[in-house]
């Protein structure tokens, strides 16, 4: 925290009380503090302990279904063992000095809707809900406890396919709807916060570049730099557990 330079909380704190239209960005460091592992971190990365390529592919899942579907139950439950963090609070109250404030996330974690924000769009799907293997039926909600007795992973009860995880994976198409609202917001809104994500994955990772193209204020929150750092006006370098109440800090000064 002793890196984070008071003037420029300062400036964050002015541009979103100069805002309308703010977007909050987020990936999964805006979640660490809450105990949930992010993807790319060196060591504690899911992805350097895990394959993504056998987890979270369809391929991967085809070709062992029962291991995908125990790794995601294992990451279910710990999503529902944990909560959120002053860092999601944050975002929370944010709201409150916005006309409008859309959090766009890549999680899967349910946190940021856990904590309170009211607007949130789940671009990578979300872990606790489980759909059919096409799609076309989806359990919300998903007790693996209650199916724990049957054969894994469970087939839908009403067209008889494998169940996965309602999450998207390598190669899969980002929920339509999601996605479209997420590029019209990006390019609408007079600021958006990146909060939290190394920026790797697409198409994601172009939404920052939009807004800034479209004109937008863009502000990082990190505490490392990111593949994003450039396309933002300037970095907040820190946990966004301890940066983000800072800002809140500030803003409430001025009311
Ligand atoms: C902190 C902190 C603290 C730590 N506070 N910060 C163009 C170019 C190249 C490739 C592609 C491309 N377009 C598409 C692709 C392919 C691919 C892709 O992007 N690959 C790249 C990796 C090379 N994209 C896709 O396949 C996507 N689909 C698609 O594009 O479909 C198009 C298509 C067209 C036609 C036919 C078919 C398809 C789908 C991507 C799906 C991503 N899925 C995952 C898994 C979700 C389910 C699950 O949870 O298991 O989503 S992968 C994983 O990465 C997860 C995340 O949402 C996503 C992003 O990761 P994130 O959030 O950025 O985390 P990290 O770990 O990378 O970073 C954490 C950050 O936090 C770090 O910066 C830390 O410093 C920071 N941090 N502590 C604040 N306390």
């Amino acid at each position: 925290m002793s890196e984070l330079n008071p003037e420029l909380v300062e400036r964050t704190a002015q541009w979103i009380a100069e805002a309308g239209v703010v977007v909050v960005f987020t990936g999964a460091g805006v979640s660490a503090e809450s105990g949930i592992p992010t993807f790319r971190e060196a060591r504690s990365g899911l992805w350097a302990k895990y394959d993504p390529l056998r987890l979270a592919t369809v391929d991967g899942f085809l070709n062992d279904p029962r291991l995908v579907w125990e790794w995601y139950a294992y990451r279910r439950k710990l999503v529902r063992e944990k909560e959120p963090n002053p860092g999601h609070v944050s975002i929370v109250e944010l709201e409150g000095w916005a006309d409008e404030l859309t959090v766009i996330t890549q999680n899967v974690d349910s946190l940021h809707k856990r904590a309170g924000s009211t607007n949130v769009i789940e671009l990578h799907g979300n872990i606790t809900r489980v759909k059919c293997f096409n799609g076309a039926h989806v359990y919300p909600d998903w007790n693996d406890e209650a199916g724990k007795d049957v054969e894994l992973p469970p087939l839908c009860e009403h067209c008889a396919q494998l169940l996965r995880p309602d999450v998207v994976w390598f190669g899969e198409q980002l929920p339509t709807g999601a996605l479209e609202e997420s590029f019209r917001l990006a390019e609408s809104c007079d600021l958006m916060l990146v909060i939290g994500t190394s920026g790797n994955v697409q198409p994601a990772a172009s939404l920052p570049a939009a807004a800034r193209e479209a004109g937008a204020r863009v502000i990082e929150v990190n505490p490392e730099a990111s593949e994003i750092t450039h396309t933002a006006h300037f970095m907040l370098r820190g946990a966004s557990g301890e940066v983000l109440p800072e800002v809140v800090r500030e803003l409430r000064k001025r009311t």
